[in-house]
């Protein structure tokens, strides 16, 4: 018998890092403290905290969640298909 092949799938909100289902200043926080070494994402923490879609964790998507919470931007880079 072959091996079966097994998969997951992880959706998450983009921009909500810490799953309350919101996207809010603590988001960005904790993007900033990702940054700083503080703290370590998982697989589905890192898809929502990449908002710019480059494939990395940046200042920049600290500062995008940081916009969207406060309204001034209200759509994320990796959003726009
Ligand atoms: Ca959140």
């Amino acid at each position: 018998m072959p091996n079966t092949p097994c998969t997951r799938t992880v959706i998450v909100q983009v921009g909500d890092v810490d799953g309350d289902g919101l996207v809010t200043r603590a988001d960005a926080d904790m993007v900033g403290n990702y940054l700083a070494g503080n703290i370590k994402f998982t697989v589905g923490q890192q898809l929502a905290a990449d908002v710019t879609g480059d494939g990395k964790i940046s200042s920049k998507d600290a500062l995008k969640i940081a916009q969207y919470a406060e309204g001034i931007i209200t759509t994320f880079p990796v959003c726009d298909v």
